[in-house]
């Protein structure tokens, strides 16, 4: 590789001429653009460890009432992006957010998308588009781009839950602002319980609907048992992975980031592809190893932790005899829309 002229190579007088015109030499910088074989990501494999958050995350709790706050969330930070950034990869935000008995995180509505996997309490729930959906632990709610969305909590104790956004690109875009709404009034069911059987969506007289997210909730039962079923039918498959699709079209359910649950078997380890996507992992049920290159994380239950793409990621889970489970999220539907998807293997 021929080593290309760097800045300091040229006359200042040169340079400073460049810099009133607004322009700037390529060459110094085009490796760093480029680099070689595969991309230096900035983003680094980082563990977020729920013990160690949840007592800062009710501190919050204590120290900012909500109409302070409006949404009460510790963001998950990479610091190989700097934590201000407070970005989990290029395109994903990741965030815990904490709802107290009887508080109220008012309407908005935003570009960028959203959706919530819920990690502990109960009672609490999220109302999009008119729609009141039900929070419980594991269960997936989508709060997808210019959609209402408002926080609400009926139950006795704290609630909490993992906010996964696309954010980070969004605002890269310069297309990342809100709206403010009133509270928004309750619509009859949309008929999730329905979506969520699989094979047949709902057409009254021959037609389909064409709700862009007919679906908004996902509940974990559900997704559990269709894990459970895939592992007992498929004995000999490697991965017990579902998508979250959208049932309507069955392509993913959100435009930019993918979702995913996963199981793995009573001591499992499991090898994933390298691919061009970073990821995210939640786990919800169990005990898992995470090896990244060459860093090592075990989750327990309600951890997070992220890796950059190009990486090939090991899992492994700890137990011997239960099986556990894993929320995923990735940056896959953007990488294949820009065409920029790869999967070494
Ligand atoms: C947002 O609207 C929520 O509605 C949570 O709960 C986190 C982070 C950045 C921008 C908007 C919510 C958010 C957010």
């Amino acid at each position: 590789m021929n080593l290309l002229g760097r800045i300091e190579d040229l006359p200042a007088d040169y340079v400073a001429a460049l810099k009133t015109q607004n322009l700037v030499p390529l060459w110094p910088s085009l490796r760093a653009l480029l680099p070689p074989d595969k991309p230096q990501p900035q983003t680094r494999a980082t563990h977020w460890s729920y013990e160690a958050l949840r007592p800062l995350l009710l501190k919050a709790g204590e120290l900012t009432p909500i109409d302070k706050a409006e949404r009460r969330v510790l963001v998950l930070a990479n610091p190989g992006h700097g934590l201000e950034k407070m970005q989990a990869s290029a395109a994903i935000y990741l965030g815990m957010q904490l709802l107290l008995p009887g508080e109220w995180a008012p309407a908005h509505r935003h570009t960028p998308n959203a959706v919530r996997m819920i990690v502990e309490g109960e009672g609490a729930y999220t109302t999009v588009d008119g729609q009141k959906c039900p929070m419980g632990r594991g269960d997936l709610i989508l709060t997808p781009t210019g959609l209402w969305h408002e926080h609400g909590h009926d139950g006795e104790r704290p609630v909490v839950w993992l906010d996964v956004l696309d954010l980070p690109l969004v605002h890269y875009l310069e297309a990342s602002y809100h709206v403010d709404g009133p509270r928004q009034s309750v619509q009859p069911g949309r008929g999730d319980l329905v979506h969520a059987i699989g094979g047949v969506v709902p057409s009254p007289l021959f037609e389909r609907s064409d709700k862009g997210y007919p679906m908004l909730r996902y509940p974990w039962a559900q997704t559990r048992a269709a894990l459970e079923t895939l592992a007992t039918a498929q004995p000999e498959s490697a991965a017990v992975q579902v998508s979250y699709v959208n049932p309507a079209t069955g392509g993913d359910a959100q435009n930019i980031l993918g979702y995913y649950a996963l199981m793995l078997r009573p001591g499992q380890p499991l090898r994933l592809p390298m691919r061009s996507p970073a990821s995210v992992f939640h786990l919800i049920d169990g005990s898992v190893d995470v090896t990244v290159e060459d860093q090592s994380f075990t989750l327990a239950e309600a951890d997070t932790c992220c890796a950059p793409g190009y990486t090939a990621v090991q899992l492994a889970n700890r137990s011997p005899e239960h099986p556990a489970f894993l929320f995923i999220a990735d940056e896959t539907p953007l990488h294949r829309k820009l065409g920029v998807f790869e999967n070494r293997g």
